[in-house]
């Protein structure tokens, strides 16, 4: 791809002006400028697809305002012990069968405990033996964690910073900001892959989502993956109010996360139920190259699959295919959508 139209090299020194020019740029050169990035260093015609599975449910201690796992905000959520490997393997088999390539497992931890990890690792033995890209999304990570997690054959961590730094005090109370940095840190460190983003739709302005995607921009290195996530609102959550941000101001946010980190995979992540496929189309023209399938996310709905099979036959997108072994990203054309068609 060298030389190519659009192609811009990877920067860690972005300034806040410099990302909120790039949002207060007019729509149509924003998409523009985002997608030609996009075509420079990446397929557009290809989403890398992953499925979450939350293993370990509710109960959690921490106070993050959006999740409907914190045990303090009583969603009805119900807290729930580690599931068992057999069963895990179970949903990443059928995971793998809808199209899957990255099985996603979370825990509704603060972060794991020293006894927790060999369970874990277990588990991801299993889910890597079916040839899946595996990660996990555990919180914050304590002594020697990181590195039996990739042993175990750990592809990548999930932990996100969430939201800018100066609006971070209004969303979580129970771990600093620089708790997050340190276990990212720790991920790097040990060899695993980032994956790293944020919400948005949280009550923070657009200075503040400008300020998430500079300090995402600006780690050591460029998180492999960056979800951004569009807040799921959830009743008995301090944000269950929050004002809907305007959905095109979403796309922006996709845009722009596209420009600043033009190798990354960019996820259209949670939110996806509440969003018209015009709107998931217009995002994956801004950058996003990436999405979760299945029906649920962890504790959340997210689109029926045979809708989203449906909308990449519509979109002419296939599944971008992974070589878990080789570690080599691969696209092969969607058997999926045939075989739907087939079926229909
Ligand atoms: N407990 C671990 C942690 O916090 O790192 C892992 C699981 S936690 C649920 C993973 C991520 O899910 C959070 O960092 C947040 O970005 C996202 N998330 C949780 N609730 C959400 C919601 N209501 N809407 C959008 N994203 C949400
Ligand atoms: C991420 O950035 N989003 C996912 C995954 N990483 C772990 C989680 C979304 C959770 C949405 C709320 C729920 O389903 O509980
Ligand atoms: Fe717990 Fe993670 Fe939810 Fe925060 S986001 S309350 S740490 S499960």
């Amino acid at each position: 791809m060298d030389g190519m139209q659009g192609e811009v090299p990877v920067r860690h020194d972005w300034s806040r002006s410099e990302i909120e020019a790039l949002f207060g740029l007019p729509f149509m050169d924003l998409l523009a400028r985002a997608h030609a990035v996009h075509v420079a260093h990446h397929d557009p015609n290809a989403v890398q697809v992953s499925t979450l599975l939350s293993i370990k449910t509710g109960g959690c201690p921490e106070d993050c305002a959006y999740c409907p796992q914190a045990q303090r905000y009583h969603t009805g959520v119900e807290a729930q012990k580690l599931m068992d490997a057999g069963d895990v393997l179970e949903r990443a088999r059928a995971a793998k069968a809808a199209g899957a390539s990255r099985f996603c497992m979370g825990a509704a931890w603060r972060g794991p405990k020293d006894r927790d990890i060999p369970k874990v690792a277990e588990i991801i033995r299993g889910v890597k033996a079916l040839g899946m890209e595996t990660c996990a999304t555990l919180g914050l990570l304590g002594e020697g964690h990181a590195k039996a997690l990739k042993d175990a054959g750990l592809d990548y961590y999930n932990h996100n910073i969430d939201t800018s730094p100066d609006y971070y005090g209004e969303i979580i109370h129970t771990r600093e900001f620089e708790d997050r940095l340190d276990t990212l840190g720790d991920i790097r460190a040990a060899g695993l892959k980032t994956c790293c983003g944020g919400i948005v739709g949280m009550g923070e302005t657009r200075a503040q989502r400008a300020g998430l995607l500079q300090a995402l921009a600006n780690l050591p290195e460029h998180p492999q993956s960056v979800p951004i996530n569009q807040l799921v609102p959830v009743p008995g959550t301090p944000l269950a109010d929050a004002e809907p941000l305007d959905p095109f101001e979403f796309v922006r946010t996709i845009a722009v996360a596209r420009i600043v980190m033009p190798k990354s995979i960019v996820r259209l992540s949670a939110g996806r139920q509440q969003m018209s496929d015009e709107l998931q189309a217009l995002c994956f023209f801004a950058g996003a190259g990436s999405i979760f399938m299945g029906e649920k996310l962890l504790t959340t709905g997210n689109p029926d699959v045979a809708h989203d099979h449906a909308l990449f036959t519509r979109l002419d997108l296939h599944p971008l295919q992974v070589d878990a072994d080789a570690h080599e990203a691969v696209t092969a054309h969607c058997e999926i959508a045939d075989r739907d068609a087939a079926a229909a």
